[in-house]
């Protein structure tokens, strides 16, 4: 099995959740724009798993689901228990679809705007920051009750969302300035799957 990866890139989510099941796994990080990675994923991005039989996996949230469903006696996915499930779905659903894509203008912003000017830039980029904290305030609420995103053990959403919270470490209020969501990525960093995809992706 092999992972295609960036570092610190959301494919970190699916690296913390292959060494929560104990899985036996490479990593490569692509050239974006080569064929050979095109061949992979056709629309350029980081994650992709090729499994050992040669089947190829995009997108981070079915990823991540793959990965627990797969593995159902690790339990990080909500094993049986459909409540647990939907919770954990529901929060991959929120860093995906509102966290991770609200980075996305503060990274980017020419992807944004058509010629855009440099003040034009600025403000897309200011817009998605202060969208960014707005989320984040909202995971912070929701963490103050709550030891892990669905429960009181890590999971597939735990892994995305620690790895989508370092994103905001430039912005005026990053991610772990927030108390709740601090005492999360604490807990985070203490755990081995986590060290050690950070370790293996070079970053601290
Ligand atoms: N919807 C995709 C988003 C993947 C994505 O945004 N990947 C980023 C890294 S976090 C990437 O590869 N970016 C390269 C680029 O867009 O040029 C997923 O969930 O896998």
């Amino acid at each position: 099995m092999k992972l295609y990866y960036f570092p610190g890139a959301c494919s970190m989510g699916p690296h913390i959740a292959l060494n929560w099941v104990g899985a036996d796994f490479d990593i490569e990080q692509p050239d974006l724009g080569d064929t050979t990675f095109t061949a992979i994923n056709v629309v350029r991005q980081v994650p992709a798993l090729v499994l050992d039989d040669g089947t190829v996996l995009t997108q981070c949230n079915a990823i991540l689901r793959f990965i627990a469903d797969s593995h159902p006696d690790a339990d990080i996915g909500g094993k049986d228990n459909p409540q647990s499930q939907y919770l954990i779905n529901r929060w991959l659903s929120f860093i995906a679809s509102d966290l991770h894509r609200s980075h996305a203008a503060y990274f980017f912003q020419p992807r944004f705007i058509d010629a855009g000017s440099d003040d034009e830039h600025r403000r897309i980029k200011q817009a998605a920051e202060n969208q960014v904290i707005a989320l984040l305030r909202y995971c912070d609420d929701w963490l103050a009750d709550n030891t892990f995103t669905a429960g009181d053990k890590p999971c597939i959403s735990d892994a995305y969302a620690f790895t989508v919270f370092r994103w905001s470490r430039n912005m005026a209020k990053p991610a772990y300035t927030f108390k709740n969501i601090r005492a999360f990525m604490d807990r985070m960093l203490k755990n081995d799957g986590v060290k050690s995809a950070m370790l293996r992706e070079g970053i601290e």
